[in-house]
């Protein structure tokens, strides 16, 4: 058990696969030190980023919202006056009760995503939302275009256990940032280094903290992947290194794939990715000839218009070879789908109806516009309440969606811990607790274990859970639901005894349980998730989303990025940076100190071209939008491409203007998402 008596345990709710489990020094009943991770997890291994260390800063920063707040000067700025809860309770209800009137209840639409990841805390808004009959919404933001990607082939949302990267000779960490977005991966991997010796490939546009520890860093050029994974396909078939018998018995069509790749050479690819083929040749040869080869995928080759199918064509890859039937091979994108867990009483799935609309949350812009494609004939979105998300500063096209927020028809309540850019165009603003001050249920993407994190502090001043608001305005507004009468534990205990799973005191007691399938399933040994068990090469594109008929039938280049061009001449990345996750911890002194300011990293060559020195001010824009900011000399990327890491809030740009301006809320097929890092731009050095 703990290792300390003033460690109490916990898990960090925060939008990361990590999803550390946690043990909190706490000081007294409101106050905590510092944050540790729990040695006795198999998966957290006693290890926590830094941020997270340091939550003291975050959870008693001085800027916490302490009460209820109703905006008094313009939408947009930080004029606020305190009113009690009921007041402002009644107030969100009378509003939301007038848009129903006057626009019918789709007008109003609830808006969330995981700035906690607790089930209860995060999902009770689709409760609250199927209750009262409000528009649905498509949670796209992070996964519209990775989870359909890894669907399309393997048929489920499941992978191999992490802890086995421990017994791989290979890891790849294909476009994901693991020292700065998931810092748990980096003590798997360095397990696998130090005890066989194993090789560390990274795949990513620039040379990140994670590039520079790799043994092999491949750097193609952004959206490029599909035609790198391609030309690393044809080797493998070219050169003998595919499973003929395993090809047979676990996958569709093997004979149309390596009929279709044989054009898609090393030389071909070199000529897209900017790869040479040296390189590429050099990683098939090693991918090909290790058994225990284990592919950690990440999201950032998905965030571009191509991004599911390149996801698609990277999954691809252990087929060819049979390496998933291997210790330590095969691939993990996510495990999100092995927790056994029934959800109705939580999100309230027992009073949805599924003809009530759903609006793209990535479209929020468009959408706060009343654009055609997402409204159609329904009613505008005339009262909206957001939580655990910050769309003013996180979602694309941000030039859109500020003028969406700025529509004085339109009543927005913020349900919020900081005075976000967001909070600020609300006409109600509600103080919210944190993780350490409520109770959650947490599951894990990136690895296996079901996770009580209990309430160990005090709530600060008059903050309230996410749970309170949804069963206090639902009261309000006569919307009836079980789950409306509950508590947190209680919703959590029936939860787990209708899912079958260990109960509240039994989770209590263990602090996790570990949902890990078997090496059988994990490896899908017993078949991939379709009716014939057999991977796809060739996927029901359509199936996946509405714009899956537009994509490519076998793994390819799908070349409808938007490329760079004479008046855009760059690519731009807008990777997360490692103090911040999203805009979370973009207000503690720590990280700010660390991450100093919005600083654009351009080639040397590039550079100089432009004029444009080390701490230059300069001018990133497209027809979306400008924005202005320091430049960083930087050779780690090849010549065209940009990073800006992410993501400062507005206000921290030279011009007020976020990073988002200048990414697009175009619709990435087959089912929505956004291409974060898919943005042409041309550069200024600003005078
Ligand atoms: N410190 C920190 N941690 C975080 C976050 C954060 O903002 N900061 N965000 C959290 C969230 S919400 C998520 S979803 C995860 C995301 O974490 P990751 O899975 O790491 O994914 P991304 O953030 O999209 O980007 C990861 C890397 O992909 C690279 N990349 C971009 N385009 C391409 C491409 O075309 N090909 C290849 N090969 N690589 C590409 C980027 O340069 C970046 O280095 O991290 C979570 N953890
Ligand atoms: N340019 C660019 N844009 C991106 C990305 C990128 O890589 N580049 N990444 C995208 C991705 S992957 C994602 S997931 C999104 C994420 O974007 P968001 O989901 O908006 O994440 P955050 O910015 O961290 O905002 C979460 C907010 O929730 C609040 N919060 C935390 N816990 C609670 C709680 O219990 N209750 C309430 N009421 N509030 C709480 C926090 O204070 C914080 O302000 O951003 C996307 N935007
Ligand atoms: S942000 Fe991620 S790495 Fe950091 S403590 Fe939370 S789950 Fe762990
Ligand atoms: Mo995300």
């Amino acid at each position: 058990m703990l290792s300390k008596p003033d460690l109490v345990a916990s898990v960090c709710p925060h939008d990361c696969p990590s999803t550390c489990a946690l043990e909190v020094e706490r000081l007294d009943d409101r106050t905590i030190g510092r944050i540790h991770g729990a040695k006795g997890n198999s998966y957290t291994d006693g290890v926590v980023c830094a941020k997270v260390a340091r939550y003291a800063e975050r959870v008693h920063h001085p800027e916490r919202l302490t009460t209820p707040l109703r905006r008094t000067g313009a939408k947009g700025s930080d004029e606020f006056t305190p009113i009690s809860w009921d007041e402002a309770l009644d107030e969100v209800a009378a509003a939301f009760a007038q848009a129903t009137e006057q626009y019918g209840s789709e007008s109003v639409w609830p808006y969330f995503y995981a700035g906690t990841m607790g089930l209860v805390q995060r999902d009770g808004i689709e409760r609250f939302r199927h209750a009262l009959r409000y528009s649905r919404q498509t949670t796209s933001i992070c996964v519209g275009t990775t989870q359909p990607g890894w669907l399309a082939g393997a048929g489920r949302l499941t992978g191999v256990d992490p802890r086995e990267m421990a017994e791989s000779d290979l890891i790849v960490l294909w476009s994901t940032n693991a020292v700065a977005t998931q810092i748990n991966v980096m003590s798997h991997v360095a397990k696998a280094r130090k005890g066989r010796g194993a090789k560390l490939v990274v795949v990513d546009p620039y040379r990140n903290p994670t590039a520079e520890t790799a043994d092999i860093h491949l750097c193609p050029r952004p959206g490029s992947d599909g035609a790198l994974a391609c030309a690393i396909m044809h080797v493998l078939f070219r050169d003998g290194f595919a499973d003929r018998e395993y090809l047979a018995k676990y996958t569709d069509v093997p004979d149309e794939l390596e009929a279709h790749l044989e054009t898609r050479t090393p030389e071909w690819a070199a000529a897209i990715t900017g790869l040479s083929v040296d390189e590429i040749e050099g990683f098939a040869t090693l991918y090909g000839r290790t058994e225990r080869a284990f592919i950690r995928l990440g999201y950032g080759l998905s965030r571009h218009r191509n991004g599911a199918a390149t996801m698609h064509a990277v999954s691809c890859l252990p087929a060819i070879c049979g390496h998933w039937r291997h210790r330590g091979g095969g691939a993990l994108y996510t495990n999100s789908a092995i927790y056994p867990i029934d959800r109705t009483l939580m999100q309230g799935l027992d009073v949805r109806d599924r003809s009530i609309r759903t609006l793209d949350m990535s479209r929020i812009g468009p959408v706060l516009n009343g654009d055609p494609e997402d409204i159609g004939e329904g009613p505008p979105v005339a009262a909206m309440l957001i939580q655990n998300t910050n769309p003013v500063v996180v979602a694309p096209d941000q030039n859109l969606v500020r003028q969406g927020f700025a529509r004085e028809d339109l009543f927005v309540c913020v349900h919020e811990q900081f005075l976000t850019d967001t909070a600020r165009y609300a006409d109600i603003v509600l103080p919210a607790t944190t993780f350490l001050e409520h109770d959650d249920l947490y599951q894990s993407g990136g690895h296996s274990h079901l996770q009580l994190g209990a309430r160990i502090i005090e709530p600060l001043a008059e903050s309230r859970p996410n749970h309170f608001v949804h069963c206090a305005l639902a009261h309000r507004l006569g919307g009836e639901h079980p789950g409306f009468e509950m508590s947190e534990l209680e919703i959590i205990d029936a939860t787990l005894k209708a899912s079958g799973l260990p109960d509240l005191a039994t989770l209590k007691a263990e602090r996790w349980h570990d949902c890990m399938p078997d090496f059988e399933q994990a490896h899908f040994l017993d078949g991939f998730g379709w009716p014939d068990g057999k991977f796809r090469f060739k996927p029901d594109w359509p199936a996946q989303g509405r714009l899956g008929h537009l994509m490519p039938e076998l793994p390819d280049h799908w070349a409808v990025i938007e490329e760079a061009d004479a008046e855009h001449p760059f690519k731009l990345l807008t990777s997360p940076a490692r103090n911040f996750l999203n805009t979370s911890f973009t207000e503690t002194p720590g990280s700010l100190q660390r991450e100093r300011q919005p600083t654009l990293r351009i080639h040397p060559d590039d550079a100089r071209e432009l004029n444009i020195g080390e701490g230059s001010g300069v001018r990133l824009g497209n027809r979306r939008g400008r924005v202005e900011l320091t430049a960083m000399l930087f050779d780690g990327l090849q010549r065209g491409v940009l990073v800006v890491e992410s993501i400062w809030p507005n206000r921290h740009f030279k011009n007020g203007s976020g990073i988002n301006s200048l990414t697009g809320a175009d619709s990435p097929a087959p089912a929505g998402g956004a291409a974060f890092h898919d943005v042409a731009v041309w550069v200024e050095a600003l005078e």
